[in-house]
């Protein structure tokens, strides 16, 4: 089955075709000549994946899914969540955003957090929403060169290695996209039958 998913961003492509297998292939916007940036200006992660979903199907008019991802922070009262991508600056910088992320964190002793991903997919013109969650903490300094993101700050419950630490299989183990990837491919099998 093909499908279009709506990320510019590479490491979720992988991360999402590895859980889908060779069942589907993943179309990008830029595959389908889609090349400026998809707004997502919503406060909400359901809002934004929604909109990049619907963004999408509506300059292709072909089905589609989007993903929104937080990281969920107690201690900052859910921050940064929704505004996990721009943090510390204007563009998706993962440096400057773990840095500031260590120094709201210093001196907390609650570090647990956690990341949420909601998907949303665009089929024959109605909408279904995923959601995938999973538990974790944030240490206190970076660990680790896989992934991307808040990877390196981030070990999920019963591991002792942050997602960064992780190969690609090890992390959709658990990870938050991979929890959501999985309900939207048992939909999407489901419905094919
Ligand atoms: P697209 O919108 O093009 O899909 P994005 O990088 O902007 O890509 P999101 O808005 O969903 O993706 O994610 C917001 C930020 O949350 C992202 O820039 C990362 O800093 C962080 N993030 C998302 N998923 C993550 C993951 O699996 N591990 C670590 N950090 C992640």
């Amino acid at each position: 089955m093909e499908i279009l998913f709506a990320t510019n961003n590479a490491h979720k492509l992988m991360e999402v075709q590895a859980v889908l297998g060779p069942g589907f292939k993943l179309l990008t916007p830029r595959d389908c000549g889609v090349t400026e940036d998809i707004p997502e200006e919503q406060e909400t992660l359901e809002g934004n994946a929604s909109q990049k979903a619907r963004y999408l199907h509506g300059r292709t008019g072909m089905d589609c899914f989007a993903d929104d991802t937080g990281l969920e922070v107690e201690a900052l009262g859910g921050a940064p969540g929704v505004h996990s991508a721009r943090y510390a600056t204007d563009g998706h910088d993962f440096t400057a955003n773990n840095r500031l992320l260590l120094e709201n964190l210093a001196g907390q002793t609650n570090r647990r957090a956690r990341f949420r991903t909601v998907i949303s997919l665009i089929l024959k013109g109605e909408e279904h929403l995923f959601e995938g969650i999973v538990e974790g903490r944030i240490i206190d300094s970076e660990q680790g060169h896989e992934g991307f993101g808040y990877d390196p700050l981030f070990i999920p419950d019963g591991y002792d290695r942050t997602f960064a630490q992780m190969t690609t299989g090890e992390k959709n183990e658990v990870s938050h996209r991979a929890r959501a990837v999985r309900k939207l491919a048992a939909y999407l099998h489901a419905i094919e039958k």
